[in-house]
């Protein structure tokens, strides 16, 4: 028991000393270089199954400073970006809050997110090619926090950002920061950022090793956890404090793949690590993959930015030896 404990108490300490990295989507903790989202005329086999993204922002009710939503690298040319023939592709990105912001995505299906976005909208942009916005951060802002989405099983208001690839064929990459400057990344204190479904380019460093780490709640008894384009690069590895590296069935070029995993009370009410590990032998580069993951009800698990109890880490049982008494 003591030793629960002492683990317990780790877990608290990290989950706590996460927080100050939870403001960035991706997470540093996760170890993925850009978030991924083509125009609405490309292939989806160049990594995008929908040509959409919706990010979700928690933010303290106590919160009494301004929230700014920056955009790196917003437009679609230059650098980073992912070019077909010539860059001609044009992504709306939209804040919402209000009621419905949230809410309105609830039973948290994949397919709510496909639906025109719900809740108020407080600012948009649409970004192309031009190049003041190449290289360098866009703010959406400033928003009070009361102007989020009020969800009493967070104790937060939350916000939500959409991005959508209008029209033209190449990707757009680009990180997401919850700050409370205009001018630099600046965290709002106990705010974290969550998704249902996620879109990304995987590292072209095969030693870099991604994570995401959605949370099983009180109700999950398996997880289906759903990766698209793939490309067969390297392995899909499931970690959890009963699950010591389980793989998953990896996608090939434009398809899905599917993998069911049981889970068991003691994994109930803490995350998953999914681990993204690159092949070694055949370097995949520019690689854009898409992950969702679904509990046995069919409803999409939260990815946290930062994850809800800590990074988890496989617990190997004890086992019990009994004690025989000796008998003189
Ligand atoms: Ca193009
Ligand atoms: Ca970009
Ligand atoms: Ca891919």
């Amino acid at each position: 028991m003591k030793s629960i404990l002492k683990y317990s108490f780790i877990i608290a300490l990290l989950s706590l000393s996460n927080y100050s990295f939870s403001q960035a989507s991706p997470a540093i903790i996760e170890n993925i270089p850009y978030l991924v989202t083509f125009g609405a005329e490309s292939d989806s086999s160049w990594g995008d199954d929908d040509f959409q993204q919706t990010l979700f922002f928690n933010v303290p009710t106590d919160n009494q400073e301004d929230i700014y939503i920056r955009v790196f690298d917003p437009g679609i040319g230059g650098a980073y970006d992912e070019l077909k023939g010539e860059f001609n592709t044009k992504v709306l990105m939209a804040v919402y809050g209000g009621i419905g912001c949230y809410t309105g995505n609830e039973p948290e299906t994949i397919s709510t997110l496909d639906v025109a976005p719900l809740g108020t909208e407080l600012a948009s942009k649409t970004f192309d090619n031009n190049l003041r916005y190449d290289d360098t951060w866009y703010s959406f802002g400033p928003f009070n926090t009361t102007e989020g989405e009020l969800v009493e099983k967070f104790g937060s208001y939350v916000f939500k950002l959409v991005i959508k690839g209008l029209s033209g064929d190449d990707g757009n990459l680009y990180k997401v920061f919850m700050s409370n400057s205009p001018n630099e990344n600046s965290i709002i204190q106990g705010g974290n950022i969550f998704t249902f479904k996620y879109a990304f380019r995987l590292s072209d460093d095969v030693l870099t090793v991604g994570h995401i780490y959605p949370y099983l709640d009180e109700k999950v008894t398996s997880v289906r956890v759903s990766n698209f384009d793939w490309d067969n690069d390297g392995l899909i590895r499931i970690i959890s404090i009963n699950k010591r590296g389980e793989l998953c069935t990896i996608s090939g070029d434009g398809n899905w793949s599917i993998h069911e995993f049981p889970i068991d009370a003691e994994e109930r009410n803490t995350s998953m690590d999914i681990q993204l590990i690159k092949s070694k032998n055949r370097p995949i580069k520019n690689n854009n993959v898409v992950i969702f993951i679904q509990n046995q009800y069919g409803e999409s698990l939260p990815f946290y930015a930062s994850p809800i109890g800590g990074i988890p880490v496989y617990v190997p049982k004890m086992k019990m030896k009994s004690v025989q008494k000796k008998t003189n």
